[in-house]
């Protein structure tokens, strides 16, 4: 049985190929994070200006970027800099990630490499049709304005470019540890947080599982995000793992307590146990994240089994500006009984009205970002009737 069960996994299904890529100073220490005896991981590249960094850094795949610009040296905050590098090493770049069909990319925002390069690299992952996740570390706010307002514009432009951008501010990871953390504990904090969030997603996307997820799911829910998405972690051991890991996500600080669950019209719920995780838990898990969340939200669902796993690792994906083809039931079209309970054939119901119809709902959907087309004040996107008020006759 096992054995068949394996050879239908290797012939029917493709594995989706996925690279780690940590940009600049935050992304390559938060990738070497990674490299844990117990953790099952992608393949990593760590890219930086700084060669020293670069050197210190433990990932398989190394490129030190913009050799003849800053000649072994950070990019110094400056973002010019950082856009350079990248355009100057691209050839190399692409030769490396060529192979893969999905990039987590590690970028702490607000200095000179990740700030900079980050946008030009995203848009070449894009063009290479890879699809493309960015892990956006975000400043403390004692880091001052500057970086704040670098930071800021970087990540408007890459939510225009990437699939999904997931936010870990350092503000908030902060708020994951005790009150009198130090700043190294901090980082390592945060570090350590986003390494159990890109082994769990990669687990799960690739190893198929009981509940398998399909490259599909991940990539329709990163495609219709908007640019935005949060991802929250939790990782237990013993024997009430599971409960623990949705008791502390419920009330995590990435989830701002729980309240974007219940805000998100797309929700990814991804669950890794080993072989004692029964399916009464598993539903159990399932239920209790579904409940909280929004009745008509779309739901994903993965469950990936590795028998070496110690306790349960509980991944959620939230989206709360999803545009996905929803199914959208009105009202208005329940169908309607007669007194005998009869249905009444369509067309018959003479009470309806164009407000039943639900229009708004998908005024700011697709386009919702790209600016209007106005000429002489008026706004050409408004269907000609509206914009000049011509009543249609029945
Ligand atoms: N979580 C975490 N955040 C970090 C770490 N180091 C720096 N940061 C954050 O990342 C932001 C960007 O800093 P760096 O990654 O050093 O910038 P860089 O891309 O190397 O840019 P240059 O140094 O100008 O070449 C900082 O403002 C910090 O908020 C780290 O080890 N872990
Ligand atoms: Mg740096």
């Amino acid at each position: 049985m096992e054995s068949s069960y394996q050879h239908l996994t290797q012939t029917n299904l493709r594995v989706p190929k996925m690279l780690t890529i940590g940009l600049g100073g935050a992304g390559c220490k938060s990738t070497d994070v990674l490299y844990r005896e117990d953790e099952v991981s992608p393949d990593v590249l760590n890219m930086h200006t700084n060669a020293e960094s670069l050197d210190s850094s433990k990932a398989q795949l190394r490129l030190q970027l913009g050799t003849s610009l800053t000649h072994g040296l950070s990019a110094g905050g400056d973002l010019q800099i950082g856009s350079l590098c990248i355009q100057q090493d691209e050839e190399a770049i692409r030769d490396l990630v060529e192979a893969y069909d999905m990039v987590i990319l590690v970028v702490g925002l607000g200095g000179g490499t990740g700030s900079g390069g980050a946008p030009p690299l995203v848009k070449l992952l894009r063009k290479l049709d890879i699809l493309t996740f960015v892990f956006a570390i975000l400043p403390f706010d004692f880091e001052g304005d500057n970086r704040k307002r670098q930071a800021e514009a970087t990540l408007a432009d890459l939510k225009g470019h990437a699939n999904a951008v997931v936010c870990f501010p350092n503000q908030r990871l902060f708020e994951l540890g005790h009150k009198n953390i130090s700043l190294n504990q901090a980082f390592h904090l945060a570090d350590d947080y986003l390494s159990k969030a890109i082994c769990s997603m990669y687990e799960l996307c690739s190893s198929p599982g009981l509940l398998g997820l399909d490259f599909s799911d991940v990539q329709s829910l990163a495609e219709n995000s908007h640019g935005t998405c949060s991802v929250a972690v939790s990782v237990n051991e013993g024997a009430d793992a599971g409960s623990q890991c949705v008791e502390e996500l419920l009330s995590s600080p990435m989830l701002e307590h729980g309240s974007l669950l219940a805000k998100s019209d797309a929700v990814l719920i991804g669950i890794i146990g080993n072989e004692n995780l029964s399916l009464s838990k598993i539903k159990r898990i399932f239920n209790e994240i579904i409940t909280v969340a929004k009745p008509e939200a779309k739901i994903y669902t993965g469950v990936s089994i590795d028998k070496d796993k110690d306790g349960v690792s509980l991944l959620l994906f939230t989206s709360e500006d999803w545009f996905g083809p929803k199914e959208l039931i009105y009202e208005s079209e329940k169908p309607e009984l007669d007194e005998n309970g009869e249905r009444i054939p369509a067309g018959i119901q003479d009470d309806l009205i164009q407000s039943d119809l639900g229009l708004e709902k998908n005024k700011n959907m697709k386009y919702a970002s790209r600016s209007s087309t106005v000429i002489n004040g008026e706004d050409l996107d408004i269907p000609t009737f509206i914009r000049k008020n011509i009543k249609l006759s029945n």
